[in-house]
């Protein structure tokens, strides 16, 4: 069976930005694939974080990745500092990349832009990220478009390693969507939803109440005209509403292009908000009912156990490549 690993930062509320681009696209894959999926509190530590804050985020995004339909009976889920593999193998990785490639990543120049402090985590973050995947012979890793750079280093990092060591680990290809790999803020077209954007009605929260999520998209911004037409290009407002109707309703951009044919902008974010309001209903219902249950913990140790156990075999064989002493 083919593996995927995906991970996602339990910093602040998880948007649909993060859901269209890859929680959603996680559940396609439970069926089919040996799925690992990580909740990444290593690498949000990159960047200051309230300990009580960070301490909900992991327990809620964990009980969220339930909520969208991922069944722990056929996936393993798990907090990343409880498998404690993952900070190994990125110290050995570490020692095999190179500053040249960290400076050439643009998440960690946005990120560090305008700090008087930057942590040197923030600046090896990717060779983290590369350790959660190769630690899992992992084949294909479902993301957003904002993480393409980091898995093409990873991608180097693996070749590299196997070229110098031979043949270790497993190359891993990135799956990327077609639609929805890079929702944009409602606020403003030209900038990713980004969890850090403070302003609320930059994004849409899974756990927001359809009031909020009324007002967010009604606030959007669009453009003069008042055609409902998808052109990234000239209408990236209206395009980028199209793109959450269509991935979230499964109408096609050609149906909503001639559904709302001279209705205006008015009467397409109406139903913006009903689309978006019906999708989020059943997670937020599930995500309540998980939380009550209990069972998040149990999910969770289990997974850790998974995640060790195969992560281990794999951290073992780099070990004896680089020549430590292993008894
Ligand atoms: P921040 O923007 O504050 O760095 P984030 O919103 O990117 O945080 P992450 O936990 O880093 O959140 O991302 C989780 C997953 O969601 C990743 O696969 C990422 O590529 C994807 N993702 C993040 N933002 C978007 C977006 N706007 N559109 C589509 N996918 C996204
Ligand atoms: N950097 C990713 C989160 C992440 C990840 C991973 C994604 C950490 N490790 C491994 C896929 C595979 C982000 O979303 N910002």
């Amino acid at each position: 069976m083919k593996r995927v690993f995906s991970g996602v930062q339990p910093t602040s509320q998880v948007h649909i930005g993060n859901y269209i681009g890859a929680i959603k696209r996680f559940v396609e894959f439970q069926n089919d694939m040996d799925c690992f999926f990580c909740i990444v509190d290593l690498h949000s530590i990159t960047l200051p974080q309230d300990p009580k804050k960070l301490y909900e985020n992991s327990l809620q995004l964990a009980a969220l990745y339930m909520a969208v339909g991922l069944d722990p009976s056929k996936v393993t889920l798990f907090l990343q500092s409880q498998v404690p593999t993952h900070s190994e193998l990125a110290w050995l990785l570490q020692c095999n990349s190179y500053t040249g490639e960290l400076n050439r990543m643009t998440q960690f120049k946005e990120k560090s832009q305008g700090k008087e402090s930057i942590t040197a985590g923030l600046y090896t973050y990717p060779v983290l990220m590369a350790a959660d995947v190769l630690l899992y012979d992992t084949n294909y890793v479902p993301v957003g478009n904002d993480q393409k750079q980091h898995l093409e280093l990873c991608r180097d990092i693996a070749i590299r390693f196997n070229k110098k060591y031979g043949e270790t680990f497993v190359v891993p290809e990135p799956l990327i969507g077609k639609f929805g790999a890079r929702i944009m803020s409602l606020d403003d077209a030209s900038k990713k939803m980004s969890k850090s954007n403070e302003y609320e009605h930059s994004k849409i929260n899974l756990l927001d109440t359809p009031s909020k999520i009324k007002k967010s998209i009604m606030k959007s911004v669009t453009d003069s005209e008042s055609e409902i037409r998808f052109d990234v290009e000239n209408k990236p407002g209206v395009s980028n509403l199209m793109v959450i109707y269509n991935t979230l309703s499964g109408m096609s951009l050609d149906d909503i292009e001639s559904k709302y044919k001279g209705l205006g902008y008015g009467a397409f974010k109406k139903d913006l908000v009903e689309v978006v309001v019906s999708a989020l209903e059943p997670i937020q219902s599930k995500y309540e009912k998980i939380l009550k249950s209990g069972e998040v913990e149990k999910v969770l140790k289990e997974g850790a156990e998974k995640a060790k156990e195969v992560s281990n075999g794999i951290l073992n064989k780099v070990k004896k490549k680089i020549g430590f002493v292993m008894f």
